[in-house]
């Protein structure tokens, strides 16, 4: 019995910590997040996407269609990501969404920036194939 609880232990740490880790940056975009964010919804601002070692730096995203939508990938917090229209790590095409966004997707590295230019208002799903804890809402106005 002793020995089956030993094998567990090293088991659940793992399982805490990576839980952990992909679970921190969703849930650390609530107060005192960006300094970017609008009010109402809690979503940021910008035309510029920030990307970190395995998330978006936030969850939600507002644009203005018809202007160049950056997304970043810093040298030094970055990850190697494929970006596209989806959910948990699935592209799925929405209608509206530029053809770079369409499977399977642009790759971006670290240190490497991305343009797309959203022509068409609504509000799009977007995900990363590499990570299936990755997901953003992008709601072009
Ligand atoms: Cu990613």
């Amino acid at each position: 019995m002793k020995k089956v609880l030993f094998a567990l232990v090293p088991l659940a740490l793992t399982l805490t910590l990576a839980l952990g880790a992909c679970g921190k940056p969703a849930a650390g975009n609530g107060p005192g997040g960006s300094s970017s964010t609008a009010s109402g919804g809690g979503c940021t601002t910008s035309q510029t996407i920030t990307l970190t070692v395995d998330n978006f730096a936030s969850n939600c995203y507002t644009v203005t269609a018809n202007q160049a939508v950056t997304f970043d990938d810093p040298s030094s917090t970055g990850g190697v990501h494929i970006i596209c229209t989806g959910q948990d790590a699935k592209c799925d095409a929405q209608a509206g969404a530029p053809s770079d966004l369409s499977a399977p997707g642009f790759q971006i590295q670290p240190g490497q920036t991305h343009q797309v230019t959203f022509a068409t208002p609504g509000t799009y799903k977007i995900a990363c194939t590499v990570h299936p804890a990755m997901n953003m809402t992008l709601t072009v106005k």
